[in-house]
């Protein structure tokens, strides 16, 4: 029988008393590992005094997970340093916060090696294998080198940076060179495909095949896109849960009747969380008539906190939220609310459902989830509206937003100033059309076209036998 193996550099399976902390993806991969009868294999998070490869399996929810403790050394050059300091910036457009370090890169080496030589025994051969992010861009290739030959699919879940940028990058040929020991290689946009295909037709002397696929260091494989979606229908249930209706109360009571604007992301530069406070100042600079009328609450779990770029930006918004405050709250009415903690997804579910406007403005996202789930979340005889950056890879899809440049202020405020006075009628066409999407390219869609598409390639005799992905 064919099992999925999935490898990602975190295991998250929610238990069945706890899937609030989980998010859309564990609980999407979750589900195609028990149908499959798979195993999730990654890191543990927990550092050991050295490593000894040593594998946890356990079976959590009818899935079997499989982890490794990794020591001090890997976190800080594997994790922290080549995975956070090193690729994260680069691929999100950030060259000037890139931070590489030859032993990053020896510990980015280290560690795809380490995962390759522990999970190889667990991997029988009818198996297919699906490799998760840029954390472990290499692995496949280190899965190869030590024998194996099952069908092995890599799914990029940030942006793929332009040619130009890729190669500012060290030893940058390498980390393409390994993407062509997969099978399949997925983007989420066709944007990040076409830099992809870019990079290898014009710096490597690579060539695209008439059907798709790219010919390039001796060998011929697949790409193509698929957009990560959401757990559509679970998601517009959540409103209704008794958390998500608590919160909805709870967060109704607290707005006495103003409209409510919502930002939720990780706390991360990428999110362009400071400029939407800039264009929030801004509105409430120029139109007097909103204060005391209007609330901003921004959700923002701190991530990363080890990476200094964290720290920095995490200082820049504390600082724009108390200058905001400062300058336009009375004694009845604070305009930011500035939040660093996570909530219960049915929580949040709730919160988006009594907002009016969502302030989506990451400066560069592969995709960006936050989206999709606020349109979920809304109930469609009053729905909010979506203010969504042009350069979230969730706006080649979901067209119908307030598509705004996140780096043009005028922009950001004509986008803000329109989505709160938006007529009833013009929410719900926007709202029809965005959530046909959001519910037709779902999770489930995103992840049965990947493993069939990787399925394909098993049949066909895995690199020998492949077939374009449609
Ligand atoms: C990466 C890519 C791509 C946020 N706050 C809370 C909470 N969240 C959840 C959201 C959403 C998820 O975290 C964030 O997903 P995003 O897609 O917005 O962003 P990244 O974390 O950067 O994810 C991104 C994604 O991978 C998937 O491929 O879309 O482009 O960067 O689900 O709801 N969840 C809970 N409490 C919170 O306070 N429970």
């Amino acid at each position: 029988m064919t099992r999925l193996i999935v490898i990602s550099n975190r295991v998250n399976v929610p238990t069945a008393e706890d899937k609030s902390a989980a998010g859309g993806l564990s609980m999407a991969l979750t589900a195609a590992l028990r149908e499959y009868q798979g195993i999730w294999f990654g890191w543990s998070g927990q550092l050991a005094e050295t490593f000894t490869g040593q594998i946890a399996m356990r079976r959590i929810n009818g899935v079997t997970s499989a982890t490794i403790d990794l020591e001090e050394q890997d976190y800080e050059e594997y994790y922290n340093g080549y995975a956070n300091n090193v690729l994260w910036p680069l691929f999100h457009f950030r060259v000037d916060l890139t931070e590489y370090d030859r032993a990053f890169d020896a510990g980015y080496a280290r560690v795809n090696a380490r995962f390759a030589e522990t999970v190889r025994p667990l991997i029988e051969p009818d198996d297919i294998v699906w490799v998760h992010d840029y954390h472990l861009i290499p692995c496949g290739e280190e899965l190869r080198k030590r024998g194996l030959q099952n069908a092995m699919g890599f799914f990029l879940h940030v942006p793929w940076p332009p040619r130009q940028l890729l190669s500012t990058l060290p030893k940058h040929t390498e980390l393409v060179r390994s993407l062509f020991s997969y099978d399949l290689v997925g983007f989420q946009t066709e944007e990040w495909l076409e830099a992809f295909v870019d990079f290898i037709t014009q710096e490597v002397g690579g060539k695209r095949e008439p059907d798709g696929r790219l010919t390039c260091f001796g060998r011929t494989i697949c790409v193509a896109a698929f957009p990560i979606g959401i757990d559509a229908d679970e998601f517009m249930q959540m409103p209704n849960s008794r958390e998500g209706r608590a919160a909805y109360v709870r967060i109704k009571k607290s707005l006495v009747e103003r409209a409510l604007v919502i930002g939720v992301d990780r706390l991360d530069y990428s999110k362009g969380i400071d400029a939407r406070f800039q264009a929030y100042e801004a509105v409430l600079d120029t139109d007097p008539d909103l204060a005391g009328r209007v609330v901003m609450v921004q959700i923002a779990p701190p991530s990363r906190e080890d990476v200094n770029a964290y720290q920095l930006i995490r200082e820049q918004l504390d600082s724009l939220a108390g200058h905001v405050n400062g300058k336009f709250s009375d004694f009845d009415w604070t305009p930011l609310r500035y939040v660093n903690r996570g909530y219960p997804r049915e929580e949040l579910a709730g919160i988006y459902r009594a907002s009016r406007v969502a302030f989506v403005t990451p400066l560069r996202d592969g995709m960006n989830l936050v989206a999709k789930e606020f349109i979920a979340a809304q109930d469609p005889e009053d729905p909010g509206v979506l203010i969504l950056s042009q350069f979230a890879g969730a706006a080649a899809q979901l067209g119908d937003a307030l598509i705004v440049n996140p780096f043009s202020p005028d922009d950001m405020v004509d986008a803000l100033r329109r989505a709160l006075t938006m007529p009833l009628a013009e929410r719900k066409r926007r709202y029809e059309s965005l959530i046909r999407c959001v519910r037709e390219q779902d999770v489930i869609w995103w992840r049965e076209r990947f493993v069939s598409a990787l399925q394909g390639i098993r049949k066909h005799g895995g690199a020998k036998g492949l077939r374009a992905v449609s």
